[in-house]
C-alpha cells in the first residue's frame, strides 16, 4: 500500500492568539492563515494537511498518536511545549514518522529557556525564525524528505 499523501499539521500553546498580541515577535498573521498557507503549500505536491492546535498537552499527544494511521510526516510548532515536555518529544518519537520542527520567531536571539528543544534532536527538519512563511518551507522540505526528493 502506499503511504497516505497527507500530513499532520501541530500547533502548540497559545498559538490560537497569533495575529492577535505581539506582532512585533509573531507578525499579524492568524492561525487560520498558517494552516492555510500550510495546506497550500502541501497540495502544491499532492499533499493534504490535517491541522490541529491545542493549549492541552494531552489533546497534542492524541492528535501525534492518531497520525501513525493515516500521515506520512508531521509539521510541529509545539509552542512553550518545544522547551518543556520530554511527553511531547516521546510522543513523537513513538509514531516514527519524520518530523519537521518550525518556529516563528528567531529562538536563538531570545530569552535562555528557549534556546533548548526537546524536539530538535529528533526532527529532521528545521526552520526557525523566518515567521509564518517559515511553516511553508517546513512543508517543502519535509515532503522531500518523504519522497525521497535528493536535494529539493
Ligand atoms: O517562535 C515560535 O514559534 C514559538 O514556538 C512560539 C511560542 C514560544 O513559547 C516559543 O518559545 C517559540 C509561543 C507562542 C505564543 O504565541 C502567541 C501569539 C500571539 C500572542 C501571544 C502569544
Amino acid at each position: 500500500m502506499s503511504p497516505p499523501r497527507r500530513l499532520l499539521l501541530v500547533n502548540g500553546p497559545n498559538l490560537n492568539l497569533l495575529g492577535t498580541r505581539e506582532p512585533e515577535i509573531y507578525g499579524t498573521a492568524t492561525l487560520a492563515d498558517v494552516e492555510r498557507l500550510t495546506a497550500e503549500a502541501a497540495a502544491g505536491r499532492g499533499f493534504e494537511v490535517r491541522a490541529v492546535q491545542s493549549n492541552h498537552e494531552g489533546a497534542l499527544i492524541d492528535a501525534i498518536h492518531d497520525a501513525r494511521e493515516d500521515c506520512s510526516g508531521i509539521v510541529i510548532n509545539a509552542g512553550g511545549y518545544t522547551h518543556t515536555s520530554v511527553a511531547l518529544r516521546d510522543a513523537l518519537s513513538a509514531v516514527s514518522l519524520p518530523i519537521a520542527e518550525v518556529h516563528i520567531s528567531d529562538l536563538s536571539a531570545r530569552e535562555p529557556f528557549r534556546q533548548h528543544s526537546y524536539i530538535a534532536d529528533i526532527a529532521a527538519v528545521h526552520v526557525v525564525g523566518e515567521g509564518v512563511a517559515g511553516y511553508a518551507r517546513a512543508v517543502g522540505l519535509l515532503l522531500d524528505v518523504i519522497t525521497g526528493r535528493a536535494d529539493g
